[in-house]
């Protein structure tokens, strides 16, 4: 299996994020990619190819050209104020509050952001905007006729909704690969989203539309992360009614629960009979991520990875998350090695 990977993820490396009311180094940092790719390397998964640049059209397909312009210039406008720290939001237009885009960049932060943990610095959109081209390249490289392709994508996507960021994520990257292969000729495609965390962003894109199914594995919202989104009574609306699904779980999930739900999953996609899976691939359901609540062991990466492979479909893995360190490595080629049978 290919991997797409640039360095370019490095220059996402913010200082902070606030974390149990300290501002902590972040979770997602460049070791986890770093982690990875030396991963797929001692594994010898397959070739590691750059990601070509598809430029900003096809991400403007699934983000508003004022939500793109405003991380384009976000760290600037920051940094012209000479505050101290990260752009870090502080306040944001809650229930009963005007919509109006403000002009002061604390205003925009707070507009713009679904949540606070998520600093903007210096190189962030320069990442982002790789991140989204690796994926767009994953895209290109399954329609060229690959049977599964991993892109190495970080900083991750699935958080961020049309014009929103937060969770760690900027672009989403996992809706912008799906969106491209249906402009490059798929009549369907399916997301099928793995990470620990509800993928709100490409929910909420796709949560009007037939031509998507999307599915989400993840903790119960009422205790994780993103908490205003992911329940199991979201099941689209209009022309997307009946096309996305939620599986939230309890605290403590163990492998045989959460490998019944991506069975039914995966069931609802071979009913949709798309002609290409795009997979939101984040391994922080392992038993000892810093953050999550699942328990998922090393060797299930494989078996899922194996259950996901039966399906049959051109398929595109999507970097998301998965905070081990340790082991965010192995976990991750393990649903890949599963993946190919090799
Ligand atoms: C990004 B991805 C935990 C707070 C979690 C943000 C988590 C973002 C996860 N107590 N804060 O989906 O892995
Ligand atoms: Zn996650």
């Amino acid at each position: 299996m290919k991997t797409i990977f640039t360095e370019k993820h490095k220059l996402r490396n913010a200082k902070t994020e606030l974390y149990g009311g300290q501002l902590v180094e972040p979770f997602e940092r460049p070791s986890r990619a770093e982690f990875i790719i030396e991963r797929v390397r001692q594994a010898g998964l397959g070739a590691i190819v750059d990601p070509q640049d598809f430029g900003l059209d096809p991400v403007y397909k699934i983000h508003n050209t004022h939500y793109v312009d405003f991380l384009q210039v976000a760290w600037d406008h920051w940094k012209a104020e000479n505050f101290a720290g990260e752009a870090i939001p502080t306040t944001w237009p809650a229930r009963r509050m005007s919509d109006r885009v403000p002009e002061f960049i604390e205003g925009r932060l707070g507009y713009y952001s679904m949540a606070v943990e998520t600093s903007i610095s210096d190189g962030t959109w320069e990442a982002a905007y790789w991140s989204a081209q690796v994926a767009l390249t994953g895209a290109a490289e399954v329609q060229g006729g690959e049977k599964g392709v991993f892109a190495l994508c970080r900083p991750p996507g699935h958080h961020s909704a049309l014009d929103m960021y937060g969770g760690y994520c900027f672009l989403n990257n996992a809706a912008i690969a799906a969106q491209s292969l249906l402009d490059n000729g798929a009549k369907r495609v399916a997301v099928v989203d793995v990470d620990f965390h509800h993928g709100n962003g490409t929910q909420d894109i796709f949560y009007e539309r037939n031509d998507v199914l999307f599915a989400s594995l993840h903790g119960d919202p009422s205790h994780a992360f993103p908490h205003f989104l992911g329940y199991s009574e979201e099941k689209g609306e209009g022309d997307g009614a009946g096309f996305n699904i939620n599986y939230p779980m309890k605290p403590g999930t163990r492998f045989e629960e959460w490998r019944a739900a991506l069975a039914d999953a995966l069931d609802n996609v071979r009913h949709f009979a798309p002609d290409a899976l795009v997979i939101s691939l984040g391994v922080d359901t392992f038993e000892n991520d810093p953050i999550s609540f699942f328990k998922l062991k090393s060797e299930d990466f494989l078996t899922y990875g194996a259950d996901i492979a039966q399906l049959q479909l051109p398929t595109l893995f999507v970097m998301e998350g998965g905070y081990d360190i340790d082991e965010i490595g192995i976990n991750t080629v393990n649903v890949l090695q599963g993946f190919t049978g090799e």
